[in-house]
């Protein structure tokens, strides 16, 4: 299959799945074209079915706002005629699936059809799709989309309640290459952040105000207090300001370390003994899975889909949003003990193990041949 991918190639979780699935079609022989406006961030190497195609946006005096989504529908249409692609899998609502139903129609004239599959990765529904300013154009784009995905049931169920949907939602989780994340040596790393051999605690986000990292700061603050532990806050964005000014008013700056952002985060994760994850939303809660994976059990929030993922009292724990009381009491429950954290540590593997890339990846590919078959279907009515 020829492959066009569109997805914001930055360090956000949509665009880390959206790369991650592009490099498993490769392996597996599919050639894929990633369409973006920089290359994404985690396709740093050569592949013989891997493509590249800039979406250079032209500036002119009269633009305030220069039109993206127009330059990205005109390169569609351009990398769809030239390199005879199959199917467009956009990730992200907004401007994405419009900017691909344009170019769909646009191609029509030149007698080409070309299905599209668009993947709703949490914020463009919960956050920025909701607002009046995009919703007409995000329903209608959902709705002209051959195919359409949710990286979680409560997402599905969130599109379905607060849009007009007239489409099949497939849901379709979030996955993990257990080739990457797996628990590396790296004990000399733990010695230098825990001397003294204290717990590790671990939070990577991009620091927006939805994650709630002040909750994760609170909570590591009532840890420590009965735990001997540090806090690895990973990752960079709007709140780490606030949080590094709160840590000096807890008066526990010397416990935490803010890396910023970090490639091998999955070295990191291997000291780790457990992760944090109060999120406000979180569709999915990605970075818990990559956590899991290296054997790090997780206390989140219990909203949106992260039920789906964190089985409360098995990987980790779930608590409502905000209560800091109660996530500091389980991380207690869990840390306290080192037989109770090695049982949670193997169990957030296995249930990591759930959601491996090995059994995803076939879902999406057969997902890929049913719009092909169905659209190629409604062309020759
Ligand atoms: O978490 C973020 O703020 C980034 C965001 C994105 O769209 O890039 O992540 C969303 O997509 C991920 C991949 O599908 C999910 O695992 C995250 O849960 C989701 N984030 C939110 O819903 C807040």
């Amino acid at each position: 299959m020829k492959i066009g991918i569109v997805c914001y190639p930055t360090f956000g979780g949509s665009g880390v799945v959206a790369t991650e699935l592009g490099k498993a079609l490769a392996d597996e022989g599919h050639q894929v074209h990633f369409i973006t406006y920089s290359q994404p961030a985690r396709l740093d190497f050569f592949s013989a079915n891997l493509f590249y195609h800039e979406v250079s946006v032209r500036d002119y005096p009269l633009f305030d706002y220069a039109p993206y989504e127009s330059a990205l529908a005109s390169k569609l249409v351009d990398v769809v005629r030239f390199e005879k692609l199959d199917i467009l899998h956009v990730h992200y609502a907004i401007p994405h699936a419009s900017a691909a139903f344009m170019a769909k129609q646009i191609l029509e004239t030149y007698g080409i059809y070309i299905p599209f599959v668009t993947t709703l990765h949490g914020t463009d529904i919960t956050l920025v799709g909701k607002d009046p300013t995009y919703k007409p154009v995000v329903t209608f784009s959902i709705n002209k989309s051959d195919g359409v995905t949710t990286v979680s049931q409560n997402l599905k169920e969130d599109t379905e309640k607060h849009f007009e949907i007239t489409n099949e939602i497939k849901v379709i989780p979030n996955f993990i290459d257990f080739n990457r994340f797996s628990l590396k040596p790296k004990d000399h790393f733990k010695k230098a952040i825990a001397p003294n051999n204290e717990r590790i605690l671990i939070h990577t986000s991009n620091f927006r105000k939805v994650k709630r990292t002040g909750d994760v700061i609170r909570t590591f603050e009532k840890i420590q207090k009965k735990i001997p532990s540090k806090l690895l806050m990973v990752g960079d964005g709007p709140e780490r300001a606030y949080n590094e000014q709160l840590c000096r008013e807890l008066g526990i700056c010397e416990h935490v370390r803010f890396l910023g952002k970090q490639d091998a985060i999955e070295e990191i994760l291997s000291v780790s003994d457990l992760f944090l994850m109060p999120s406000e939303s979180e569709s999915f809660g990605l970075a818990a899975l990559e956590a899991m994976a290296c054997k790090v059990p997780a206390i989140t929030s219990n909203a949106g889909g992260l039920p789906e993922l964190n089985i409360d009292g098995f990987c980790g724990f779930m608590s409502n949003v905000g209560d800091i009381e109660d996530m500091a009491a389980k991380g207690i429950q869990i840390l306290e003990n080192d037989e109770v954290l090695q049982r949670f540590k193997e169990n957030a593997f296995i249930r990591a193990q759930d959601f491996d890339l090995k059994k995803i990846l076939p879902v999406y590919i057969d997902y890929y041949n049913q719009v092909i078959e169905e659209a190629h279907k409604l062309k020759t009515v």
